[in-house]
């Protein structure tokens, strides 16, 4: 199944961790990374704290959402993550944007993002990777928010070997 997935960090080395999450997410079991965005600096959205660096990846996964969900979580603890609050500043925050065409709405997981179509961080490095999947008036609705490239994919996104 196609899965989107979004990044994002602003405490402590973002970039570095966006990296090594990149390599995190395609080393999962029965997954491929499938395409990544640009990397972006943008101002916090409904939050405090330093910018943000964002991204959005594209894998091919055999993981149920749950799953997928549960592995991210690893991924985010083991990046240090910590919750003291909604929205705090954090080390690196993984989250499913979209799987396939999924609707889904539970405690733990809902089925597109439900704030995704509100920011700017999702859905401009978004369309860089699935424009078909985001129209021109969603762009439009979230174009003041400050949100700059800062390295095209090529240039941040280092994979380990392919697994076979
Ligand atoms: N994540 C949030 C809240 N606000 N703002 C930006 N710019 N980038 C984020 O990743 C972000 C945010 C909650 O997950
Ligand atoms: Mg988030
Ligand atoms: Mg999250």
């Amino acid at each position: 199944m196609n899965a989107f997935i979004g990044l994002g960090a602003n405490l402590g080395n973002a970039r570095a961790a966006l990296v090594s999450a990149v390599r995190a997410l395609s080393g999962l079991p029965d997954t491929r990374f499938v395409k990544g965005s640009s990397l972006y600096a943008s101002a916090p959205v409904d939050a405090s704290g330093p910018d943000y660096l964002n991204a959005v990846v594209q894998l091919d996964t055999a993981l149920e959402p749950l799953a997928l969900l549960h592995a991210m979580q690893a991924i985010e603890n083991a990046a240090g993550r910590e919750r003291p609050y909604p929205n705090a500043p954090r080390t690196l925050d993984l989250d499913i944007l979209l799987y396939g065409t999924l609707e889904l709405s539970g405690t733990n997981l809902t089925l597109p993002h439900p704030r995704m179509w509100q920011r700017a961080f999702v859905l401009l490095p978004l369309s860089e990777v699935a424009p078909e999947r985001v129209r021109p008036e969603q762009l439009t609705a979230v174009a003041r928010q400050r949100i700059e490239r800062v390295a095209q994919a090529a240039e941040w996104i280092a994979l380990p070997e392919q697994k076979q």
